[in-house]
């Protein structure tokens, strides 16, 4: 058995307790704990408890990976496995009462940093609605027990999806980049989770997704999934998924993506 293969299940298992929790939080009523790079940036009770458990469960049957996580850090390991965790990837979303949010865990080996892992699994659950995407590398891309593929844009144009970040001044340029984008868009979507719009990817529900600015628990396992999914992942600096930049799409529309928005 792969270390993905063993490496799955735990995370499918972790995914689905974690997101019954959250979805149980949010039925109580949430409450912001604090905010973060901007009063924008905000991180709810539930948001930490969520990654408490998932951290709880995690070191309990892998008591030597190490973990990085939104809302608790990093904190390193012996086995060469680090699993990238966004408790609540949509917060604002999840706040608002927004049914589009979703736990996200990956576990990839090597350094903690996107630039130089592999990822091995991945698993994006939105609790809402009850749908659970999951890949282990080398072995497909799969929402539920349907096998995923993305979708190649029509001549209609294709459907894409992008993402502002929380701090204002950053929204400008933001807006320039959609202006040049969107003649390749028959429209365009902005859900408010990375990891679901990577997932929307892989699933053919997005012909493409591209946002400035993420971090890597946002779309640590999304991006497995696409590429599992036959798509490709891109972004800056040095073609790595992060701060500068995030694309995803199919072969065609993706070289299209990467030339309107650059480096
Ligand atoms: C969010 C991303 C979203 C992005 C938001 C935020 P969070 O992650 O999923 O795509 O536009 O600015 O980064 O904060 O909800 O985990």
């Amino acid at each position: 058995m792969t270390d993905a293969e063993e490496l799955l299940p735990i995370a499918v298992d972790i995914a689905r307790e974690a997101g019954e929790l959250a979805r149980r939080r949010r039925s109580e009523g949430v409450a912001i704990a604090a905010t973060k790079s901007t009063i924008a940036d905000i991180v709810t009770e539930a948001d930490r408890e969520v990654e408490n458990l998932i951290r709880a469960r995690l070191a309990a049957v892998r008591p030597d990976d190490g973990f990085l996580g939104e809302e608790s850090g990093a904190e390193g390991g012996t086995s060469g496995i680090t699993w990238v965790v966004d408790p609540i990837d949509g917060t604002v979303n999840y706040a608002y009462g927004i049914p589009h949010y979703a736990v996200s865990i990956a576990a990839v080996a090597g350094d903690p940093d996107p630039a130089r892992w592999a990822a091995l699994v991945g698993v994006v659950y939105a609790p809402a609605i009850d749908e659970l995407f999951s890949a282990a590398r080398g072995t497909g891309a799969w929402l539920g027990t349907q096998r995923l593929a993305v979708v190649h844009a029509t001549d209609a144009g294709a459907l894409l999806a992008t993402g502002f970040g929380y701090d204002p001044a950053t929204h400008g340029p933001d807006l320039e980049r959609v202006r040049r984008v969107m003649p390749l868009a028959r429209d365009l979507r902005r859900g408010g989770s990375a990891a679901l719009d990577l997932a929307y990817v892989a699933a053919g529900r997005l012909d493409g997704y591209f946002e400035r600015g993420l971090h890597p628990w946002d779309h640590a396992a999304g991006a497995l999934l696409v590429t599992e999914a036959g798509g490709l992942v891109d972004g800056s600096p040095d073609g790595v998924p992060g701060r500068q930049m995030t694309i995803a799409a199919g072969p065609g529309l993706f070289e299209r993506l990467r030339e309107v928005i650059g480096s």
